[in-house]
């Protein structure tokens, strides 16, 4: 199994937390998003023609792309993926939640803020900010008293909500203000095969090409 990604990639951080949540070998292929490597005619026409990572590869010649679809993927048939239809409806909704009020806002923000530029796009910043907030709020609601998102057990909906939520404060985002949240990310944090901090934005960051287990 092959992972097309990139190092500071937080929707390939998804991807890597969870094959090491479930202690799965693959083979890491960096691709250098600032060199255009994602928008090369192979990768658009046979990989992802959305000319994104992070791509799995989890066979010879098939690929899936879009983090929370390869989520889904490799947690069926796993404890991480519940078998009841409403409780699995449930880690799709915390997943579409990632997609719409997360990634866009506070993955943005912190994308801008670590590239320089946020002060390119003032009004955009600030309204990204303002929703990023208000995405953090909806999670600090729905977590108080409770363990995890779905469920009161760790599910895929946890892995992708804790990429973009974990690195917030590199956008500027305060979590002292959401105190359920932050339990949350340490009772993540503190799964076994947790992996650490991501690689920093540069112009031209590259992945080293290794085998992670
Ligand atoms: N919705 C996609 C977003 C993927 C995405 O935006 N990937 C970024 C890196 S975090 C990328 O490859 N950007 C390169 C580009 O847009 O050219 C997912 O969740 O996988």
């Amino acid at each position: 199994m092959r992972l097309y990604d990139y190092a500071p990639s937080a929707n390939g951080y998804k991807v890597r937390l969870l094959l090491s949540w479930l202690d799965r070998p693959y083979e890491l292929v960096p691709v250098d998003i600032f060199a255009g490597q994602s928008h090369t005619e192979d990768f658009v026409r046979n990989k992802n023609p959305d000319g994104r990572v992070p791509v799995l590869e989890p066979e010879p010649g098939r690929f899936l792309a879009e983090s929370n679809a390869i989520l889904l993927y490799l947690a069926r048939g796993t404890p991480l993926l519940p078998e009841d239809a409403f409780e699995c409806a449930h880690v799709h909704q915390w997943l579409f939640f990632e997609q719409n009020s997360m990634e866009p806002n506070v993955g943005t923000v912190r994308f801008w803020q670590l590239t320089g530029r946020a002060s390119r796009h003032p009004e955009t910043f600030r309204l990204r900010t303002e929703r990023g907030h208000e995405a953090l709020a909806a999670m600090e609601r729905h977590l108080r008293g409770r363990t995890f998102l779905v469920g009161e057990r760790p599910t895929v909906a946890d892995i992708s909500l804790y990429a973009y939520t974990h690195v917030a404060p590199e956008g500027g985002f305060d979590l002292g203000r959401y105190p359920a949240v932050s339990a949350w990310l340490e009772r993540v944090k503190a799964r076994p095969g947790h992996i650490g901090a991501l690689a920093p934005y540069t112009a031209n960051a590259h992945v080293v090409t290794s085998t992670a287990a």
